[in-house]
């Protein structure tokens, strides 16, 4: 078990629906702590940047293009193992897929309008954290 923090982002399905205390209340309920947290409109340029990784797959002009089509709300999460953590209790990529008590369980509308994002590795988190966050901004 090791203290880590992961990058989480409530999407534009999520503010739109007004699920952001909801979804931070499972979150918090894991045990996972919000140690910094802002809402903000992507660019496409900055959607692009941040889904650089997607960038080949057929989907990924549109998944942009949803990802600024309303506000976000970025997170950093602390916690014990809280890359993997985070990922569990987000649920699958498509909620149809997802398990019982998961935020996209609950809470996505489809396997793009899917509420909610969380880094999938250690190293990972660190970029996409910087790409939000200054050290500043982050108080644990
Ligand atoms: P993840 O968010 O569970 O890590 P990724 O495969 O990294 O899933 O995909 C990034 C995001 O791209 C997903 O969260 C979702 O919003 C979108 N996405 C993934 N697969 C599809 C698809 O088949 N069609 C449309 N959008 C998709
Ligand atoms: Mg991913």
């Amino acid at each position: 078990m090791t203290l880590q923090q992961t990058l989480s982002i409530l999407k534009p399905d999520a503010t739109r629906r007004n699920l952001n205390g909801k979804i931070n209340t499972k979150i918090e309920e894991s045990g996972l702590k919000i140690i910094a947290q802002k809402r903000l409109r992507l660019t496409k340029e900055q959607a692009q940047k941040f889904y650089a990784v997607h960038e080949e797959r057929s989907f990924f002009n549109e998944l942009c293009d949803y990802m600024i089509s309303g506000p976000i709300v970025a997170q950093v999460l602390e916690g014990e193992d809280a890359v993997a953590r985070y990922r569990e209790i987000m649920g699958a990529t498509n909620p149809a897929n997802a398990a019982e008590g998961t935020i996209r369980k609950e809470f996505a509308e489809s396997i793009e309008a899917n509420s909610v994002h969380g880094s999938d590795s250690i190293e990972n988190a660190a970029i996409e954290i910087a790409f939000f966050f200054s050290q500043l901004e982050i108080v644990v």
